[in-house]
């Protein structure tokens, strides 16, 4: 249900992108017979990009335009069409705010039946593990994902990183490399659900208190004592019953979620939702609990993101 919600207002990305896909075989195929043979996967970096690949509007990186976006919405450096935010002056989208808030791909406002379902995600599978470095540069290497920032703590272009946490990502990017995969960032509800065994528990592995027997926290030194991430699913002990590791700690996870905190409208708001503590929080701010929230297009050394299938 959630999948096809999301999907209003804006072209269905399966759509273009199996034109793209085979426009991209079409052109490769016509090169010649070695690089046709060679061009059968959406990923295989010997291909061209496909045009527009992953994106809804503006200009790829080759020049092909992508569309443009209407009710005075504005075109993200990721080529999705977006509310601007009402802080920088613009007008935000007049679909949602009519509900509540403009949220950032202004789809639509969640309904009360929506927000039921979310609660209880049995039909949904959540991802084990936070996406990391190599598979967000699947991503990239498809030329659909943008590059994440690179200073100071941020994992993206340290060799020794593959299998750490993806960071400095920003809510856009987050969106689009779950998109890209065919699945979606989770819900608060969804999240929580998953992080508490279906509110059988106060955190993934039980009701003991946070600690780096079981998460990435600042305790002994962020990080653990490393003053970074560690490589994903480093505790064991702090996972939950069906397995998902790092809900809490490790790095914060981007949620769909806005930043009404009234329960009746998650979609909506401009801010997005960020949960569960990072390596840079003391335990008093780790735990399935811990919630908070900014703009979309911030990106932080502590904050990555998971992606849930419908
Ligand atoms: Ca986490």
């Amino acid at each position: 249900m959630q999948a096809s919600l999301r999907s209003r207002g804006r072209p269905s990305p399966v759509g273009p992108w199996a034109l793209a896909v085979a426009l991209a075989a079409l052109a490769c195929s016509s090169a010649s017979d070695d690089s046709a043979s060679a061009c059968t996967s959406e990923v295989d970096a010997s291909c061209p990009p496909p045009p527009c690949a992953g994106r809804f509007c503006g200009v790829d990186e080759q020049g092909n335009s992508c569309g443009s976006c209407d009710d005075g919405k504005v075109c993200t450096p990721e080529g999705r069409c977006a509310c601007p935010d009402p802080r920088f002056g613009g007008p935000g989208c007049s679909s949602c705010a009519s509900q509540l808030h403009a949220a950032p791909a202004c789809d639509r406002c969640t309904t009360a039946e929506e927000l039921a379902a979310q609660e209880r995600p049995e039909s949904a599978t959540l991802d084990v593990s936070e996406v990391t470095v190599a598979s967000y540069g699947d991503c990239v290497n498809a030329g659909v994902c943008t590059l994440p920032r690179t200073d100071g703590a941020c994992n993206w272009g340290k060799a020794d990183r593959a299998d750490h946490p993806i960071n400095c990502v920003t809510w856009y990017q987050a969106e689009a490399y779950c998109v890209w995969r065919g699945a979606r960032l989770p819900t608060q509800g969804e999240w929580t659900w998953f992080a508490t065994n279906g509110h059988a528990t106060t955190q993934p592995w039980g009701d003991a208190p946070v600690s780096c027997d079981v998460a990435i926290l600042d305790d002994g030194g962020a990080g653990c004592g490393r003053n970074g991430t560690w490589p994903v699913c480093s505790r064991p002990a702090g996972n939950t019953r069906g397995g998902h590791c790092d809900l809490v700690g490790s790095v914060w996870e981007w949620t769909a979620s806005g930043s009404d905190t009234s329960g009746q409208y998650p979609d909506c708001g401009f801010d997005r939702a960020y949960l569960g503590g990072s390596w840079f929080m003391d335990a008093a701010r780790v735990g399935a609990e811990a919630r908070h929230e900014d703009a979309p297009l911030i990106s932080l050394y502590h904050l990555g993101f998971r992606c849930i299938q419908d």
